[in-house]
């Protein structure tokens, strides 16, 4: 019996979360059958933490978990028969996990933080996000809490005026990384079809480009401070925006249950 054959997959997640999306789109890209478990923001810990993690997303196959967004792409990958989202030539694999791991150590951390920053005054926007498709009673702690979570994001992540402006910078510096690499006319960050390296990318990036399709749970470009909504447009009109917004319009289809 392989893994895909055992009982479907769960995907504990946070809805607003964007390494969950890249999670939740490598499993739908693989069509790998899978059951979402969202969590309100302090309450997902009860979720991860039984299952040997702590942040989101994490996934539950079988006996065995994995409490990484990489590592869950690369399972998913390995049971549905390989060379999929991984290249199985070593050479272009190597390139492919490169950009993922740059992408998941700068782009995720820098579009997350900038985004706090702006959305953090907003508590309506922020709190709808947070409660989609969450357990009813974690939807009805979430305006007790909210301070809390708000407090907590604040001072893990050292959302400051300063930071935030130094986070923008360096997503605007990983964008011109991106339109460069693009300058050849390559339809695909590395070798000629989508990998995780184009997954990993657009998935992270969405905070700053309110991607049509995006499934995370997040505010619409027009609901969002005018100062987000300006950057947004300004990314989008970029070789490396385009990009992004291609790749959700060609290559993020399925749908997750939750
Ligand atoms: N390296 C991790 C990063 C995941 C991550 O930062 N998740 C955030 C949400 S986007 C989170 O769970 N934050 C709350 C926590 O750490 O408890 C991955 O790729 O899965």
């Amino acid at each position: 019996m392989t893994d895909r054959s055992v009982a479907p997959a769960i995907l504990i997640t946070m809805p607003h979360s964007h390494y969950s999306e890249k999670a939740r789109w490598a499993l739908d890209w693989l069509a790998l059958p899978y059951r979402e478990e969202p969590h309100a923001p302090l309450m997902h810990r009860l979720a991860t933490t039984r299952n040997s993690g702590g942040s989101v997303p994490v996934l539950v196959h079988g006996s065995k978990r994995f409490v990484d967004s990489t590592d869950i792409v690369v399972h998913a990958d390995a049971v549905s028969g390989g060379d999929l989202l991984y290249p199985r030539d070593a050479t272009l694999r190597r390139e492919v996990e490169t950009l993922e791991e740059q992408f998941d150590d700068e782009l995720g951390p820098h579009t997350r933080r900038w985004a706090y920053a702006q959305l953090l005054p907003e508590t309506h926007l922020l709190r709808k996000a947070m409660s989609r498709g969450v357990p009813w009673f974690e939807a009805r702690s979430l305006p007790v809490v909210m301070p809390l979570v708000r407090n907590l994001i604040r001072t893990s992540l050292r959302i400051t005026p300063e930071s935030a402006h130094r986070s923008i910078e360096r997503v605007r510096c990983i964008f011109q990384g991106i339109d460069e690499r693009l300058g050849d006319g390559r339809r695909f960050l590395v070798g000629e079809r989508f990998t995780t390296a184009d997954l990993t990318f657009a998935a992270l990036a969405a905070p700053v480009l309110f991607p049509a399709g995006y499934r995370a749970a997040y505010p619409a470009l027009a609901e969002v401070p005018a100062s987000m909504r300006d950057e947004a447009l300004r990314l989008r009109d970029t070789d490396a925006g385009r990009f992004a917004l291609r790749l959700y319009s060609q290559e993020r289809g399925g749908s997750s249950t939750w």
